[in-house]
């Protein structure tokens, strides 16, 4: 059974839903794990009003038994405090940048929020509860994911993460969920700014998952491929326009010789290896050659546009009268740049896990173990 989640639900609907499949047996889940994820990712400054009603917290509504999972579907759920769905307005001014336009036409509707409810970053929530569950599943093998905010507004960081644990630290008190203090106070300012003048600001994430093995997705198909699936993943997070992993675009503009990571060996010691004993003292491949896992960090960064919803609303036109009017404008963010790195880093850990399990799947948790303690100590 091939690990997947599917979500469901509206913006202003009950709740929110995460159905996760394949996911193995035995595996103890502390739903407080959970909880502190969906915590996170309804911080960060620049939220709007919305934060300030809902407190997301999940709750298990399958696949779990006395703590464990069962190996059977896990269905989770987000009650949403503001659910009132039918009541709302109807939407027909809809805003540049946001599914409204398209979807009205392509599902022949009369009313945008038959359209937005669902495409709300809302549905965001199921994913980070999902992604939390999955994240334990890989801690048991040392993985750990690990998504931050590289910049704002164009003010980014050029600072070079080293070790995770340290930019967890960092991050954990980081209003924008950066690591660098350096120009924190500039990305806070210009928060602020953009809010007073009814804008809405953009960003960049970057998603680093430690300890994979080598041997993680595959050369051999187009769809099995780790960077397309990672690429993939990212890119179906609400607002998120590039994808690029390790040096990424700047690869484009460079020497071969500058750009690959040359091979050195070292014999490994007692300890077991994630690379086999071969080194890299860089890592511009993102930890990928060839769409499979080199042992190395994986790297991949995400660009997010602004928000579309606008207090300073953009030109439009009223979809039943076609006269020029400005776009619907109930609520909104000024910057959900880090809330995004919380969902891109669930979908990381989604893919990676997809691709474990791929390579050492088993029912169990502990079949698994056997599988990858057994490839691990043979490389
Ligand atoms: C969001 C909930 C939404 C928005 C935001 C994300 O709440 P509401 O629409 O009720 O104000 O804050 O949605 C969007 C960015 C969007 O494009 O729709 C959330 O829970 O993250």
């Amino acid at each position: 059974m091939m690990l997947y989640f599917k979500t469901a639900g509206e913006s202003h609907g009950k709740c929110l839903i995460a159905i996760v499949d394949g996911f193995p047996a035995g595996v103890t889940i502390d739903e407080a794990v959970i909880n502190a994820e969906m915590k996170r990712r309804q911080g960060g400054l620049g939220r709007g009003g919305r934060m300030q009603i809902e407190e997301d917290r999940v709750e298990i509504l399958s696949g779990i038994r006395k703590n464990t999972t069962l190996g059977s579907p896990i269905c989770l759920m987000i009650k949403n405090r503001d659910f009132k769905i039918d009541e709302l307005p109807d939407v027909t001014r809809p805003r540049p940048g946001h599914a409204d336009l398209a979807g009205i036409i392509k599902y022949n509707q009369k009313d945008a929020r038959n359209i937005l409810e669902r495409a709300s970053a809302r549905e965001t929530a199921a994913r980070v509860a999902a992604g939390a569950l999955i994240k334990i599943l890989l801690s048991h093998f040392g993985i750990d994911v690990f998504g931050y905010v590289k910049g704002i507004g164009g003010i980014n960081s050029d600072k070079f993460l080293k070790d995770i644990s340290v930019g967890r630290k960092i991050r954990e008190i980081s209003p924008v969920y950066g690591i660098d203090q350096e120009i924190e106070g500039k990305i806070i300012e210009k928060i602020k700014e953009t809010s007073e003048k009814g804008d809405s600001l953009g960003g960049i994430v970057e998603v680093i998952a430690g300890g994979a093995p080598v041997g993680l997705g595959s050369h051999t198909q187009w769809d099995l491929r780790l960077d397309a699936r990672l690429a993939g993943a990212l890119m179906s997070v609400q607002a998120i326009k590039g994808v690029e992993i390790g040096l990424g675009y700047d690869a484009a503009n460079k020497y071969g010789s500058e750009v690959h990571d040359e091979i050195f060996y070292q014999k490994p010691g007692e300890g077991k290896s994630l690379t086999g004993g071969f080194k890299r003292i860089t890592n511009n491949a993102g930890g990928i050659e060839g769409g499979i896992s080199n042992g190395e960090p994986i790297v991949v960064r995400a660009y997010m546009k602004p928000i579309p919803t606008l207090k300073k609303s953009l030109r439009s036109v009223d979809f039943l009268t076609k006269e020029a009017i400005a776009a619907t404008y109930e609520r909104s963010d000024v910057c959900a740049v880090p809330a995004a790195s919380v969902v891109c880093e669930a979908m990381v850990a989604f893919e990676v896990a997809r691709a474990f399990l791929e390579k050492f799947g088993g029912d169990s948790l502990s079949e698994i173990r056997r599988n990858y303690e057994g490839y691990v100590s043979n490389i």
